[in-house]
């Protein structure tokens, strides 16, 4: 993996997705339609990445994201999931999600059980909690690319 596809900007209306995330993962993520998956299909490695995501004018927060077909659940649709580290009151589909791409974390895998998925989840939550806290990183806080 090199540089070159970072960072990563994107953003896009949040979508329906398969309705696991929060029910069965306890890991909510918000999906980007088809149109936005598509539009970076070619350029980016499926996986798992770490970045900023703001929705609408809220503030912005660090986020992990997995875009692939999900190899536990064996997706046949391509899907772009992003899982923001913060704890929000509500649901916010609909609303507009902006996406800063600034690191690659690992493959998506298969796994044996749903609870050795989560704790991979969460060991990627804690990687990215600490990258994004480097100052190249960090930088992109206050971004051009999040003002309204
Ligand atoms: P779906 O399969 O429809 O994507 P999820 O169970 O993955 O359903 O839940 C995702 C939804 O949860 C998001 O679209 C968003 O509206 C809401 N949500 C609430 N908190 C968060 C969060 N911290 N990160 C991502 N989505 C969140
Ligand atoms: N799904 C997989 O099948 N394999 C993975 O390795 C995987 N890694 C993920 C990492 C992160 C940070 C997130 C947010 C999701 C990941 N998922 C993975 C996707 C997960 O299966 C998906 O969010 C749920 O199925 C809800 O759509
Ligand atoms: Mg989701």
């Amino acid at each position: 993996m090199t540089s070159k596809n970072f960072p990563t900007f994107v953003k896009g209306e949040v979508v329906k997705g398969f309705g696991r995330g929060s029910k069965q993962l306890g890991i909510p993520t918000a999906n980007f339609s088809v149109e936005v998956v598509n539009s970076l299909a070619d350029d980016l490695p499926t996986g798992v990445y770490y970045g900023f995501a703001k929705v609408e004018s809220d503030e912005v927060q660090k986020m992990v994201m997995s875009i692939g077909w999900n190899p536990f659940f064996k997706n046949n649709q391509k899907s772009m999931e992003t899982h923001i580290i913060h704890n929000y009151d509500d649901d916010f589909y609909g609303k507009q999600l902006s996406v800063v791409i600034l690191g690659y974390l690992r493959p998506e895998r298969d796994f044996g059980s749903l609870d050795e998925l989560i704790k991979a989840i969460q060991n990627d939550i804690t990687d990215a909690e600490s990258k994004l806290e480097e100052p190249n990183n960090k930088q992109f806080l206050t971004h051009a690319f999040f003002n309204n």
